[in-house]
């Protein structure tokens, strides 16, 4: 436990060190910038325009990424609960327990929760003056259970969808049923759960235009079941080839509408006259799902959600606040435990407790500064890897050549394993790994239990087809 508060506390040295610094905050009139931050659902890079996908259709996506910045190596975790405690708390999954979803066949009483001693970046933005509001998904616990949810995480205003009310599951589209402001509400066939979370922070951003706000968008598109939204269809099938399936004509068509949303956020801010006043990030919570196809010309990749392989874990990123962020790409990494340093600087907001992130504030503005080298992740059931820019060591030894520069060999996995070339490279990642992996829960007085108990079902699942037999190491 002294070894991990060390690590804690040298990560905290670490961010605050960095400090805020000079940012674009400062360019804007004293006003600390307003913040809206996206999340879409099971939506790996893969599948937007502006990162190379030629079948669906995300012009407004692709309009963030021609004004902001697009980072190429964007990483989250495999699955949702573990991203959404990471991108809220700036902390590993393995030091919040939180490493798979909470929703678990083996939590069947839906007990488990984020734990409220966690600060998160809403906390932190409200402590600091800002008004805040959540809407979409939640997957941190269960609002029967604990309704004090999101409320004591730091938001003041709540629509979340309720996955599930008496033990049954519940609609998150047509006709969704809610967790409003501490009240749980059921609509109409009528009303479509995306149009109405976003209506919602709509309104909040409306209503909060005169003050610094933090919108938070964890949307419910593109997760499954595979619906048709209303509207949008024709724009959807404009790039569909004839050989399309099903599945990823139905996916293409939620792409498109949650495209759209994202749409009427930049639109609504244009027309309060906003526009440079407001940082707007987008990203996704983990990889597309493993049922569908996307295709960047003639590569064709199947989604990677509950997988380590790179599909699994590579998400979009793109930053768009016009006036301070410079248009184009980034190369460098960004992990979503980078969030809450990075957008606290950005609002010159100091950190006041010790976080895993960094603080990348320098790669958004397109300033010079201190860049991650390394993404670390764990994932249920003891499992683990870390990559820099070309290599990827896994906990069982398999050591991967997948350079970043092209998505045919990033995604390709290609192991390296019984090859003696690299030893240099699979020394340097054993010592990160070896360091990330003694990292345990801070604070043993929660449980997020059970863990680990069905691990190996999903254990690297990218190479159950007999790389993992032939191949490590052991
Ligand atoms: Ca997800």
């Amino acid at each position: 436990m002294r070894q991990v508060n060390a690590i804690v506390a040298a990560l905290a040295c670490a961010a605050l060190a960095c400090g805020p610094g000079e940012t674009g905050a400062d360019r804007t009139s004293g006003r600390k910038p307003n913040i809206v931050l996206i999340m879409a659902d099971d939506l790996g890079a893969e599948t937007l325009g502006c990162y190379g996908n030629t079948v669906n259709s995300t012009p407004r996506l692709d309009q963030m990424a021609r004004e902001g910045a697009r980072f190429e190596n964007a990483f989250a975790t495999p699955v949702c609960s573990p991203t959404r405690a990471m991108i809220l708390t700036a902390l590993h999954p393995n030091r919040t327990g939180v490493l798979e979803r909470l929703d678990s066949p083996l939590d069947t009483e839906r007990k488990n929760r984020l734990p409220t001693h966690l600060p998160t970046f809403a906390s932190v933005f409200r402590a600091a003056g800002y008004v805040t509001a959540i809407a979409g998904k939640w997957h941190l616990g269960d609002f029967q259970a604990h309704s004090d949810q999101p409320a004591s995480h730091g938001f003041d205003e709540h629509c979340l969808w309720v996955q599930y009310w008496d033990g049954e599951r519940r609609s998150r589209y047509y006709g969704p049923h809610n967790w409003e402001d501490g009240t749980y509400r059921v609509h109409g066939e009528e009303t479509f759960g995306p149009d109405y979370y976003s209506d919602f922070l709509i309104d909040f951003i409306e209503r909060n235009r005169d003050r610094p706000f933090l919108a938070y968008y964890p949307m419910n598109l593109i997760h499954g079941p595979l619906v048709e939204p209303p509207g949008l269809k024709a724009l959807a099938e404009s790039k569909y080839p004839d050989d399309l399936g099903p599945n990823e004509r139905r996916a293409g068509h939620m792409i498109a509408y949650m495209d759209a949303i994202v749409g009427k956020f930049l639109d609504k801010i244009e027309e309060l006259g906003l526009d440079e006043d407001t940082l707007v990030v987008f990203t996704g919570d983990n990889g597309t799902a493993g049922n569908l196809e996307s295709r960047l010309g003639a590569f064709k990749l199947m989604g990677g959600k509950r997988t380590m392989n790179e599909a699994g874990t590579r998400v979009p990123l793109i930053a768009r606040w016009p006036g301070t962020i410079p248009a184009g790409t980034r190369d460098a990494f960004f992990s979503l435990l980078d969030v809450m340093p990075t957008l606290s600087a950005l609002a010159r907001i100091p950190m006041g407790h010790p976080v895993d992130g960094m603080d990348l504030s320098h790669s958004l503005l397109g300033k010079p500064g201190q860049d991650r080298e390394y993404f670390s992740m764990a994932f249920e059931g003891d499992v683990y890897f870390v990559r820099d820019k070309r290599f990827r060591l896994h906990e069982d030894g398999r050591l991967y050549d997948i350079p970043v520069s092209a998505n045919e060999t990033r995604y390709s996995m290609d192991s390296l394993a019984g090859k003696s070339a690299h030893a240099d490279a699979r020394e340097r990642l054993q010592a990160r790994l070896d360091s990330y992996m003694v990292i345990r829960k801070t604070d043993e007085s929660y449980s997020i239990v059970p863990f680990g108990t069905d691990g190996d079902r999903f254990k690297n699942a990218q190479d159950a087809a007999g790389q993992a037999d032939t191949d490590a190491p052991r």
